[in-house]
């Protein structure tokens, strides 16, 4: 190839390349009032990604790996990881001035943002800074998940019920995956876009614009090692994606990581369903609403996709605390359904009573 023309090329690909705090200033403009808050939040929290990503990749070399020694709320040992990312997340909101209030997985209340720079802010993030920290030791894909509320609440110091919004009420929601690559992927319910970071430049780059999870997908993922506690109607779903049926492209495979972010992330790109069922070792499942449930399941929904507990979309679940858990079934659209009709026709077996009776 000629100079002139690698020059060319050069020039084109640094054009096409846009970035991510480009791309948040360009879609402020779909939001005819915005003050660019919002568009700060979330520049705020891809600089957090982006030092947590530093860390997550040199977790091999120095010696962070291992127990904190802490306790979370959930009685789960804490990785020191889990304390840096919360700490930086949380760090990077404070000092942006735009959220009022942060819900942590790591943190058993509230984190309240009480300074000068924050008196007007008007956002709550509830997060999960680490989400799959049984993964960081052996080197397997980790994320980070997000979702950020309007504080409802017109003065003073913001109420509990600002926090505990259901779903369908988030302004955005997102999650960073630190895998293979780091991806940055987010909502503001206008679609969803993906941003694979480029360590080169310490950009993250739009890769994935509008993503959308195809509505039929052959992947299931689900712990398998806990069929014998699962509901009925689940247990039957699993026999069914595991049987033969050219028509229908069965079996479906199975693929399951342990970290949500990264079996969701890659059911969003390929299709497939992502389960987590109430068990005996979990009467209300296991996963979180406000901060592992809600946010996956607004991106999910904004993708094409749906998510359920079994009976009711997550969306619009009404959250009574906190760390509550729920149940979640979520993913590519058809398959979602022929699991909701299983579930169904066992009299669906959601609650931590039927769950038990499963149990040989
Ligand atoms: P964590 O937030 O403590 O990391 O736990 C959440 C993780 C999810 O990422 C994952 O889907 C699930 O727990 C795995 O649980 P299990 O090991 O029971 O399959
Ligand atoms: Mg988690």
């Amino acid at each position: 190839m000629a100079v002139n023309e690698q020059t060319d090329l050069k020039t084109k690909n640094m054009q096409a390349v846009k970035t991510l705090g480009q791309f948040i200033i360009e879609k402020q403009a779909d939001f005819p009032y915005a003050k660019g808050e919002l568009s700060r939040l979330l520049r705020d929290i891809g600089i957090a990604a982006k030092i947590v990503n530093r860390e997550v990749n040199k977790a091999g070399l120095v010696d962070i790996l291992g127990d904190a020694g802490t306790i979370n709320i959930q009685g789960e040992g804490q990785k020191k990881l889990d304390v840096y990312a919360n700490e930086q997340f949380i760090s990077a909101l404070r000092s942006g001035g735009e959220c009022c209030v942060v819900a942590s997985e790591e943190h058993d209340e509230c984190v309240y943002i009480q300074s000068e720079i924050s008196k007007n802010a008007k956002y709550i993030v509830a997060i999960d800074p680490l989400d799959g920290s049984s993964n960081i030791d052996v080197n397997v894909a980790i994320g980070t998940i997000f979702s950020i509320y309007r504080r409802q609440s017109l003065e003073g110091k913001p109420l509990i019920g600002d926090v505990l919004q259901r779903g369908r009420y988030q302004v955005a929601a997102g999650y960073v995956i630190y895998g293979s690559s780091t991806m940055l992927v987010y909502t503001t319910g206008k679609g969803v876009n993906g941003f694979t970071l480029d360590p080169s430049i310490g950009e993250f780059c739009l890769s994935h614009p509008d993503m959308r999870i195809p509505k039929e997908g052959n992947i299931y993922s689900i712990n398998e090692g806990n069929y014998v506690h699962f509901p009925q109607g689940v247990k039957d779903y699993i026999k069914y994606c595991q049987a033969e049926d050219s028509n229908t492209n069965r079996p479906y495979t199975s693929r399951y990581i342990g970290s949500m972010v990264a079996d969701i992330h890659r059911n969003l790109i390929k299709g497939g369903i992502f389960l987590y069922p109430v068990s005996a070792a979990y009467p209300q499942g296991k996963l979180r609403l406000v901060y592992e449930c809600n946010p996956m399941a607004f991106i999910l929904e904004q993708a094409g996709g749906v998510a359920t507990n079994g009976t009711d979309r997550i969306l619009d679940i009404v959250p009574s605390h906190l760390h509550q858990r729920s149940a979640i079934f979520l993913g590519s659209e058809n398959m979602v359904h022929t699991l909701v009709e299983f579930l169904n026709l066992t009299g669906n077996q959601t609650t931590a009573e039927q769950a038990t009776i499963s149990v040989p």
